[in-house]
């Protein structure tokens, strides 16, 4: 293992040998040089293409002589690549001469299939190959324009899928193409498990990273700590810790790490440490297999994401008998110390993978397309609840080692009109002072609109703050405000359409992490984004890139943004903002617990949480969390949750900002920053943003 040198940071080390992968011409040189192997050379009287190619496209057979190691492949130098597509060329012509003469009897047939799917194996292989290399550049070249995958990913379902296992067979039968190694089927039996309906995404592995996760013995295997701590690993492959959040090497070059996306390039050792973080563990390949093959349609994204990791050495099955011949090769001897990935990814060729396909990997790896899918003893829940979003981030913020809920569910009825006592108190400077620096703004900014211009506002509760931009722009064509909060919006949609008569008010009831293009009636006019009051805080740093970035598409070319933002300052100013004296700012923490109690039915004591507001200098922000006063348990339908006492759940991050992280997450996003204005203190920001 390599050691750590003295100001080595782990970019750097990133950036030494990699032994694993090959240059994309030896790929393509190699799947030739299989179908003449392991076909061609059988024949009596076969002459080979070039012998010196042997060596050089041997990969790792033993059987046939001398070759070049694999770690030594990048300083492939010759045979050129017009040398290497001829090679192709002839043998694609032997091929199709073989073809037309008729496939052999005996093993014959079996190995011309075996050839195409070893090629389809190396198309994949190539793609990890070149994702290396690129990520290898200073200049985080990209590879390709648009992702080459096989499908669009699925939608999230949420939940879990319970399985009550007994005696089950795993294991491809003897119809179709399957690796020797798939076989033969046989039986098996499986204890009653769950598996996770969806992948763990990167905002779980944030979490993770956020929680200790990586400087944390206890949750890893030994030779995994070792790895962390030999290699210096703080995250998964390819990202990268900047400003404006955490970035990705990806093939089509250098992208924030998209939260709601299924983590990618993580070890076994990575995916068990998670695992054991989050007090589940890893399916085993049976239990993966069994799932695949019952209920495909109650999981998303089993293949054409990632490859997940499992909880099985790679072994042979019972009865395992290696191909006959030069292919013994293949995959049998590889059967020690490596795991098994169950599955396919979205550069796996389509039609390649197969629910009895065994994909194997030794635990340190990373380079693959690897990620993970979690698995739990017995039931977890008999039902999913993908109808009910709240619900399901009950579930999903509970059964997390360190309790958390979006603080989106805030805002019921209740919620909306607490915030709007929270915007009067004297301790909650944030709304006085954007309405003031907004007052100064607006006349210039608002002279920059154009006619008929479409203000699209997110999260616009009250819509108080709007009448601003709404008096310095006389001539707009339509007003979208998008809150999540019903009552809020309608009343406020009702009080804006009074006050306004000209102005077509077209309210939307949504979440603005998904947001929808203004209705029709809206016009073509020039969009306005609008997003004040600093919610942008509430978000991750990278849920707050992927909002504004979303928004610049569904807003358009040539359109503007106003953004508030919330500026760093003194804490005692903070937390008294959001620890009021009157206590407001507590009913409204504990009020989302209420709601849960009304619209989940759950049993909650309001009252038996303290309301913690506390600064975070790490992440800049603003905490909220609500304290349990001693232990207790929470139940949800058949669900019950545990807390120990002092335990918190964290209802919400408030981010605070400064010019250049706000620069930073414009630029992340694709904006241009045209105007940045700071107000007097206690001071908050207003950014006007160009697309
Ligand atoms: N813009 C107002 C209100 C800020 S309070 C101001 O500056 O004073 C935050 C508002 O955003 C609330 O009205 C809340 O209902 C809404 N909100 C929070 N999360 C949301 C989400 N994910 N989608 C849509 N609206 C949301
Ligand atoms: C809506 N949001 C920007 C407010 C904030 O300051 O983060 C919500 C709030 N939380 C506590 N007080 C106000």
């Amino acid at each position: 293992m390599p050691q750590l040198a003295a100001g080595l940071s782990a970019e750097d080390l990133a950036a030494q040998s990699m032994p694993d992968a090959s240059p994309g011409k030896w790929h393509l040189g190699h799947v030739s040089w299989f179908f003449e192997t392991m076909i061609l050379a059988g024949r009596p009287g076969y002459r080979v293409v070039d012998e010196r190619l042997n060596a050089v496209f041997n990969s790792y057979y033993e059987a046939l002589g001398e070759r070049v190691e694999r770690a030594e492949r990048g300083l492939m130098t010759r045979p050129s690549l017009a040398e290497v597509m001829a090679y192709r060329a002839e043998i694609d012509r032997r091929m199709e001469a073989w073809l037309a003469e008729g496939p052999g009897d005996g093993l014959e047939p079996y190995l011309f299939a075996l050839g195409l799917h070893h090629e389809q194996q190396h198309q994949e292989l190539f793609l990890m190959d070149v994702l290396n290399l690129m990520s290898r550049s200073r200049l985080d070249p990209a590879a390709y324009e648009a992702e080459p995958r096989v499908g669009e990913r699925e939608a999230r379902l949420g939940g879990w899928v319970s399985f009550e296992g007994g005696l089950t067979q795993i294991g491809a039968g003897d119809d179709g193409f399957a690796f020797d190694n798939e076989r033969p089927a046989h039986r098996v039996w499986l204890e009653p498990f769950s598996l996770a309906a969806d992948l763990t995404t990167n905002a779980d592995w944030i979490e993770f990273i956020d929680d200790g996760g990586y400087r944390r013995a206890e949750f890893w295997l030994a030779d995994g700590w070792a790895r962390v701590k030999a290699e210096a690993w703080a995250a998964p492959l390819y990202w990268r810790e900047e400003a404006a959040g955490w970035s990705v090497m990806t093939l089509t070059g250098r992208r924030p790490v998209d939260p709601t996306a299924p983590v990618r390039h993580v070890s076994f050792y990575e995916a068990d440490a998670f695992a054991r973080w989050s007090g589940r563990r890893l399916p085993t390949e049976a239990e993966w297999e069994q799932a695949a093959r019952a209920d495909p349609a109650a999981f998303s994204n089993l293949t054409g994401e990632v490859w997940q990791w499992t909880a099985s050495a790679y072994a042979p099955y019972p009865g395992f008998c290696p191909t006959e011949g030069t292919a013994a090769e293949y995959n049998g001897k590889f059967m020690a110390n490596q795991m098994v990935l169950r599955g396919g990814a979205f550069a796996t060729p389509e039609g390649h993978a197969r629910p009895s396909y065994r994909n194997f990997y030794y635990p340190h790896q990373r380079w693959m397309f690897a990620g993970v899918r979690l698995a739990a003893d017995g039931a977890v829940i008999e039902e999913t609840g993908a109808h009910d979003a709240f619900r399901q981030d009950m579930i999903d913020g509970l059964s997390r080692r360190v309790k958390a809920l979006p603080p989106k569910w805030f805002y019921d009825a209740e919620g909306s009109r607490l915030f709007e006592e929270i915007t009067r108190l004297p301790e909650y400077y944030p709304t006085r002072q954007e309405a003031a620096l907004l007052r100064r703004v607006a006349p210039e900014w608002a002279g920059r609109f154009g006619p008929d211009a479409v203000l699209v506002e997110l999260g616009s509760g009250a819509s108080e703050k709007t009448r601003i931009v709404l008096d310095a722009a006389r001539d707009l064509a339509a007003y979208v405000p998008i809150d999540i909060s019903p009552s809020a919006l309608n009343e406020a949609a009702d009080r804006i359409r009074a006050d306004y008569p000209g102005l077509k008010v077209l309210p939307v009831v949504g979440d603005f992490e998904h947001l929808a293009p203004p209705p029709v009636e809206a016009g073509q006019g020039r969009r306005i984004g609008f997003f004040p009051g600093s919610t942008i805080g509430n978000l991750t740093p990278e849920a707050a890139i992927a909002l504004l970035r979303s928004a610049r598409e569904v807003l358009g070319e040539g359109s503007l943004f106003i953004l508030g933002v919330d500026l760093v300052k003194s804490p005692e100013v903070l937390v008294a903002a959001y620890d009021d004296a009157q206590g407001v700012t507590a009913a409204f923490n504990r009020n989302l617990l209420v709601r849960a109690n009304r619209d989940l039915g759950m049993d909650f004591e309001p009252e038996a949480f303290d309301h913690v507001a506390l600064w975070n200098p790490e992440h800049s922000r603003m905490e909220m969390h609500l304290r349990a006063m001693r232990p207790m348990t929470v139940r949800l339908g058949k669900l019950a949750f545990r807390f120990a006492a002092g335990e918190t759940v964290h209802t919400e991050s408030s981010r605070k900002f400064d010019e250049a992280s706000v620069t930073a997450l414009a630029q992340a996003a694709g904006w241009r920053l045209e105007a940045f204005e700071v107000g007097p203190e206690p001071a908050v920001g207003l950014a006007l943003l160009v697309a």
